[in-house]
């Protein structure tokens, strides 16, 4: 066997089985390996960024890696802006990088790039194979401290000749490690904390919103009055009917640093503590107010729902929270097609145990409490600002979950980034609905321009601002990439082309022409 062989050999042994891939010459060794297995799905993307957020996607949904297969530094830096989103989310996710053969790097070829250090930039463990045997070795121990915590990005670097070498060594896979557990000390000390009878907010985040975790947070809040906060781009969220019902702290700081001003103690739980998105001029980074005290149960990476749970137990909390339900008898949307509109046919239509993957920018901040009552379903956000992640995260999230309808909420500017997830939609027939919310503009670009105090725009800085002439048409542009298109210019159009979604299996695009209130 061949250095490529041998590493998809123990990829596989170490439960990997889909692979996004945009590959070139250094990688076609390990092209060729996969396409002589049954027990790798390949997944082609047409660009780098749908690869790293496809992985990430997939790695939401299973808490286990994909494998990435990207081509020198150049590939790589182009996944970047979603290799950050993963790393934000805290996912596990495995890239393997091509590099040119360890001789050849000496005569600076064109493609030769420093590819350790354009991974270094945003992975959290980086190995750069030394021989073919230890190509293996590395994918290795890459799966291994993917699977750290709640998840690290890695990346192994794969020089092309160890993967066509001759690899004589089985590198077998590693034993995976536990989550570290919050001590009883800590345990102790906030129980004792949730019960002083401050005024108090459960601030959770990460692995802490899935539907264990709420529903003893929930008890918790039930037994001691804490409010639960979430933070504001969290990976994945369990909500809907039949779960307690989280508020998530809202993105511009002024009204987040409102929601927080009332309280005396902040309890993180899987969460770091809120600060505003972006500095503002005059204005403080830190969201809580000096009076609150801001403490921490869990930390990021650690076992959020023992930890709920112990806390639970301890105080006695077992009566629990009211949970979200199902509000039957809603009215058809009608008239003007705002963001509010999509929010309620969303809440009608959606299947149980939807998946929804929010881009939707300024059109999405209705949409979450608009949802709540909705079916039971997940959420996924935006977790490091990098734009261009939700129509690649709903890819992967489709194909890790091939029974669930995928709702891919999805701003116009930001979709334009990796457009070409459709294309992979398509030939994966994976079963994502895109709701494109056009507005023709970087709409939260035209908010953020007057509160950074910039001055007063001219028609030049507005153009940058603007995404008409040309109008996008994103009917044309799906069905050019395979997937059937319609376009919704009222409510009533809206609800009953996305009920027909709803309806059928495969991907689907709603171009709906949306009018926007701005906040
Ligand atoms: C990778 C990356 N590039 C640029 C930005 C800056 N940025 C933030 S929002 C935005 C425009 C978003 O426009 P759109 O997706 O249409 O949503 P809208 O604001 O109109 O709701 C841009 C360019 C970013 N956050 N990430």
């Amino acid at each position: 066997m061949n250095g490529a062989e041998r590493l998809l050999e123990t990829l596989v042994e170490s439960g990997l089985d889909i692979c996004f891939a945009n590959p070139g010459t250094s990688e076609m060794q390990l092209v060729s390996a996969i396409g002589n297995t049954d027990t790798m799905r390949a997944v082609l993307c047409l660009f780098e960024g749908v690869v790293s957020g496809a992985a990430d996607g997939y790695a939401r949904m299973t808490d286990k890696p994909a494998l990435t297969l990207l081509h020198v530094g150049s590939g790589f830096s182009n996944s970047m802006a979603n290799q950050h989103n993963a790393k934000r989310a805290h996912v596990p996710l495995v890239n393997v990088v091509g590099d040119h053969a360890t001789y050849h790097l000496q005569y600076d070829a064109p493609l030769t790039s420093d590819v350790p250090g354009h991974a270094e930039l945003c992975s959290e463990w980086v190995g750069v194979s030394e021989s073919a045997d230890d190509l293996a070795i590395c994918g290795a121990k890459a799966v291994q401290v993917s699977m750290q915590g709640w998840g690290k990005v890695t990346t192994v670097v794969a020089p092309a000749n160890h993967a066509w070498e001759e690899s004589t060594n089985k590198a077998p896979a590693l034993t995976l490690p536990e989550m570290k557990a919050v001590s009883a000390d800590i345990i102790s000390e906030l129980s004792s904390a949730l019960s002083n009878g401050k005024v108090t907010a459960l601030y959770l985040g990460g692995r802490a919103l899935r539907e264990e975790s709420l529903a003893a947070a929930g008890r918790i809040a039930q037994a001691t009055g804490a409010r639960i906060l979430c933070e504001t781009f969290p990976a994945r969220i369990q909500r809907g009917a039949g779960r307690v019902p989280v508020e998530r702290l809202p993105y511009f700081a002024e009204q987040a640093a409102e929601v927080l001003s009332g309280f005396e103690q902040l309890v993180l739980v899987g969460a770091a503590a809120p600060i505003s998105f972006f500095a503002y001029p005059g204005k403080e980074s830190i969201l809580t107010p000096d009076s609150c005290e801001v403490l921490t149960l869990a930390e990021v990476h650690q076992d959020t729902a023992a930890a709920l749970l112990a806390v639970a137990a301890k105080i006695g909390a077992d009566v629990p929270a009211e949970t979200a339900q199902a509000a039957p008898g809603a009215q058809t949307p009608g008239g003007t097609l705002t963001p509010l509109a999509i929010a309620q046919s969303l809440a009608q239509l959606m299947p149980d145990h939807a998946i929804v993957s929010d881009e939707a920018a300024t059109c999405g901040l209705p949409m979450f409490p608009a949802t709540v009552n909705a079916p039971p379903h997940e959420w996924m956000t935006i977790t490091g600002g990098a734009i261009g992640q939700g129509l690649p995260l709903s890819l992967g999230a489709a194909l890790a979950c091939p029974d669930r309808k995928v709702i891919a909420l999805q701003a116009d500017g930001s979709a334009m980034y990796t457009v070409q997830a459709l294309w992979s939609m398509a030939r994966e027939n994976a079963d994502v609905t895109v709701v494109i919310f056009n507005n023709r503009s970087y709409a939260i670009l035209n908010i953020e321009l007057a509160r950074v105090g910039a001055g007063q725009p001219t028609p030049k800085t507005l153009s940058m601002l603007d995404l008409s002439r040309p109008d996008i048409n994103w009917v044309e542009i799906s069905e050019g990439m395979g997937v059937p298109a319609t376009c919704a210019t009222t409510a009533e159009e809206f609800h009953q082309q996305f009920a027909d979604a709803m309806a059928s299996k495969g991907p689907r695009l709603i171009e709906a022409m949306v009018v926007q209130q701005m906040p």
